[in-house]
């Protein structure tokens, strides 16, 4: 009898096994390797569940091979980031065709949304306008602005500076006299901020960045080229990563968005979901909130990322 339940047991056990196959932008941030390390713990901590995990480098054609190899292994389900909005729409319908379901993390898609169950993550308009309304009441509506947009065509990149524009739109002092793409990261955001500053020097009094990291590599910029950040020049980024409350607590950043990347525990309960047959919203927002100086030493103990 006990040969026949662990025979049974070990079938069903096996028809349960999902295997997921996600494909990650890359590791351009401290954001990205925290919302690795949150579905790689997730799964790790979930026994129906096997990950076959694809870094893209942040490059669009590695995603997509990554998902043309996930159908072609037969995976359960297939999910990933899209490091852009656009070019996505072949192989989702490959997928479709293969009959395997797709989960959207983080960052939304062009395509035709019968293309894939659900998106998870942050509303990056919401974000931009947060940031656009704290530049706005501590600059008393009156500013140069500079802006670090993230990757091109990335739906933060593209909503993120929607947002900020929806706000300061109804301030006429309130200027973005330059704008240019740091790619998400430290040493591209501090390149790109020395052009700024080499052609706009003192006459900058505010900086967008679009993510925390280009923020902490124009801070560095800042301070080789004699003036405060924090000071001379404020600054509002987004992410809410430790490298932002640590530059925080040294003056040198005044004000951080949220923008959370724990999304492995959503991630695991969707997918068994989907396979489960469970229906499912074609957006799923989490929560966050937004963080000054001020609160940065009693907050940055708590914080998990
Ligand atoms: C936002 C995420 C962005 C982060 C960056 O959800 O897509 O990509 O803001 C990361 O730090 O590179």
């Amino acid at each position: 009898i006990f040969l026949m339940f662990s025979g049974l047991f070990a079938t069903v056990a096996a028809q349960d096994k999902i295997v997921l196959g996600f494909s990650q932008v890359g590791a351009e941030s401290e954001w990205r390797t925290a919302n690795t390390e949150s579905i790689k713990n997730a799964v790790a901590n979930d026994p129906r569940i096997e990950l076959k995990f694809s870094d893209a480098q942040q490059k669009q054609q590695n995603q997509i091979k990554a998902i043309r190899s996930f159908i072609a292994q037969g995976v359960d389900v297939i999910s990933f980031s899209p490091v852009v909005q656009t070019g996505w729409t072949t192989v989702l319908e490959e997928a479709k065709a293969a009959g395997i379901p797709v989960v959207l993390t983080d960052r939304k898609v062009d395509s035709d949304e019968s293309l894939y169950v659900t998106l998870v993550g942050s509303d990056f308009v919401e974000e931009g306008r947060k940031a656009g309304a704290w530049l706005a009441q501590a600059m008393n509506g009156q500013a140069n602005i500079v802006e670090l947009q993230g990757t091109v065509g990335s739906a933060p990149a593209i909503d993120r500076k929607a947002g900020f524009e929806q706000i300061i739109q109804h301030f006429p002092n309130l200027k973005i006299i330059r704008t240019q793409s740091g790619d998400f990261t430290r040493s591209k955001g501090k390149e790109v901020m020395e052009s700024f500053l080499k052609a706009e020097g003192e006459n900058i009094d505010a900086l967008f960045s679009h993510n925390d990291d280009m923020a902490i590599g124009a801070i560095q910029a800042i301070e080789e080229y004699g003036l405060k950040p924090g000071e001379d020049i404020k600054i509002v980024s987004i992410d809410g990563v430790r490298g932002a409350f640590e530059a925080m607590i040294q003056g040198k950043l005044n004000c951080t968005v949220e923008c959370n990347p724990l999304l492995g525990p959503q991630l695991v309960e969707i997918v068994k979901g989907v396979v489960d047959g469970k229906e499912f919203p074609k957006y799923i927002p989490v929560k966050e909130n937004i963080y000054v100086q001020s609160q940065a030493k009693e907050v940055f103990s708590e914080r998990k990322y």
